[in-house]
């Protein structure tokens, strides 16, 4: 059984349902054993755009990496997802963050994400419900991370 982090991310239509729906797809292929709050974010990248929903949940698996990540691209496609541009708006974003403490490097699967250490949106979720968790290339626990960083986007808890 390993255990994965998912990022989740969505700025277009009703970003939290499309979220909280996808969270409950995720029993097809594991079991939710934490998942941290939903925030509002500033957009990182291409910036004229609207606000981001972000979370990150902690799912236990029997999946492969490879399947996994097959498993999440099907559940981005049944909401929709297009991704007219990089970083541009999105219905559905589903990232894998980190995979226990594998270390991979694949066409279509890079773990863990290349851009998580430098992420408000990513890091102040992942650091919710796993602050003692070690990033396996950096060497730093998640929360040790979080507290350098420097990235200046806006991350709010979304009200409810
Ligand atoms: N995802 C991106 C690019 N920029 N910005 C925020 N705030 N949240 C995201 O999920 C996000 C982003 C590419 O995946
Ligand atoms: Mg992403
Ligand atoms: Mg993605």
């Amino acid at each position: 059984m390993s255990k994965a982090y998912i990022g989740l991310g969505s700025n277009v239509g009703n970003s939290k349902a499309t979220l909280e729906a996808a969270v409950e797809l995720f029993a097809e292929f594991g079991t939710v054993s934490a998942r941290s709050s939903w925030y509002k974010t500033a957009p990182v990248g291409y910036e004229d755009q609207p606000w981001f929903v972000n979370g990150v949940v902690e799912l236990k698996t029997d999946c492969t990496p490879r399947e996994f990540i097959t498993r999440l691209q099907g559940i981005e496609h049944r909401f929709g997802k297009k991704t007219p541009f990089r970083d541009g708006p999105r219905t559905i974003d589903l990232d894998i963050l980190l995979y226990d403490d594998q270390v991979i490097n694949e066409p279509g699967l890079i773990v863990p994400h290349p851009r998580m250490h430098e992420r408000a949106f990513v890091l102040v979720p992942l650091a919710e419900i796993a602050p003692d968790v070690q990033h396996p290339v950096l060497d730093k626990t998640l929360a040790q991370l979080r507290a350098h960083l420097t990235d200046p986007h806006p991350v709010e808890l979304l009200e409810e």
